[in-house]
């Protein structure tokens, strides 16, 4: 037995895609190892933020080395649109910071994948240390070569048509978790060798948690079912004693989640009434993840990969975690 755990990432795409599609060309990986790579790239940023603001601006917008200072996801966004934009497969890219889709300019006829991120979520806890993620979701473009259709047109699928989603969170250690519809696998990354190895392979969520997780200070806004649920989790009635957990940063709230269980709400609130997480590249990515590790992930109403987007930074409601918490809460909001 090795005493490093070998498997890289990039090799489990290999054999998930020998596996999963025999004779593909291996573009997928491909695709992936773009992914990958933004991220080691961010991760040596964000683990020297403090320095650089340490650094400051010695005059607007520059630091001492003279460097232009710029905010840490604009870093992270343009990482990820340079290492997708040349992988030559990648025809659209949609993040969070960019307004409307990116056309990558090479491959428009070719290029076979739609890429839809958020390259930093959470940046605003990077100034005082707390974990911060990347979230992807990776989609085909439309089957109907001969029909054309604009950019967002191919942005704008449902969560259920995702291919492959994941999350990089750069914490106490980085990880790199993704499925590709097949379970869900985690990966450390190893900063000796710059690569990400197995750690958490076939991750699947505790089906009953004990953990609750919601920024309590909108609880006075919440619909009444929501506060009558809390309320009840806080009671013990529902059979064991919770904790309440809450980072403010979704990524590391949702790994939490994952692995230990619970459950995680941002319900509709006074100040964003059809919840403020934002469908395409922060709930469609996370309900993917948690589908495939038998867990829930839905907007009160229905599942989050099932509903039709409208717009690129459209809002949901997301309520995600194990299947007992989830299930009471439906109960609570029919
Ligand atoms: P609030 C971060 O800004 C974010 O988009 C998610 O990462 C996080 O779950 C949520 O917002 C936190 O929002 O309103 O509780 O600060």
């Amino acid at each position: 037995m090795s005493t490093f755990p070998m498997m890289t990432v990039q090799q489990h795409i290999l054999e998930e895609q020998r596996r999963l599609r025999p004779g593909a060309s291996g573009d997928f990986s491909w695709l992936l190892s773009g992914i990958t790579l933004a991220t080691k790239m961010i991760a040596a940023q964000v683990r020297r933020a403090g320095l650089v603001d340490i650094a400051g601006a010695a005059d607007e917008g520059k630091n001492v080395q003279g460097e232009i200072v710029q905010k840490l996801d604009v870093i992270a966004n343009q990482a990820l649109l340079q290492c997708l934009g040349n992988r030559g497969n990648v025809a659209v890219m949609a993040s969070e910071e960019n307004a409307e889709p990116v056309v990558v300019s090479r491959d428009w006829e070719n290029g076979t994948y739609v890429v839809i991120f958020d390259p930093l979520d959470g940046s605003s806890n990077i100034d005082v240390n707390v974990s911060v993620g990347t979230i992807f979701s990776i989609l085909r473009r439309s089957p109907e070569p001969d029909k054309y259709r604009t950019p967002l047109e191919d942005v704008l699928q449902p969560g259920l048509k995702q291919v492959a989603a994941g999350y990089v969170v750069y914490g106490s250690s980085t990880m790199f978790v993704y499925t590709a519809g097949n379970g869900v696998n985690g990966f450390t990354l190893d900063p000796a060798i710059g690569a990400y190895l197995i750690s958490h392979p076939n991750i699947t969520m505790p089906a009953h948690g004990s953990i609750y997780s919601v920024n309590e200070a909108n609880a006075d806004s919440f619909p009444e079912p929501y506060r009558k649920y809390l309320a009840h989790l806080k009671s013990g009635k529902a059979g064991r004693q919770y904790s309440s957990r809450y980072i403010g940063s979704l990524v590391a709230d949702f790994h939490r989640t994952l692995l230990k269980g619970g459950v995680f709400l941002y319900p509709p609130t006074s100040s964003h009434p059809k919840g403020k997480l934002r469908l395409m590249y922060e709930a469609n990515p996370i309900a993917f993840l948690a589908e495939q590790a038998q867990g829930v992930a839905t907007d009160g109403t229905r599942r989050i990969l099932e509903k039709p987007p409208e717009s690129l930074h459209e809002r949901t409601t997301l309520l995600v975690g194990s299947r007992t918490e989830l299930d009471l809460l439906k109960q609570f909001l029919k």
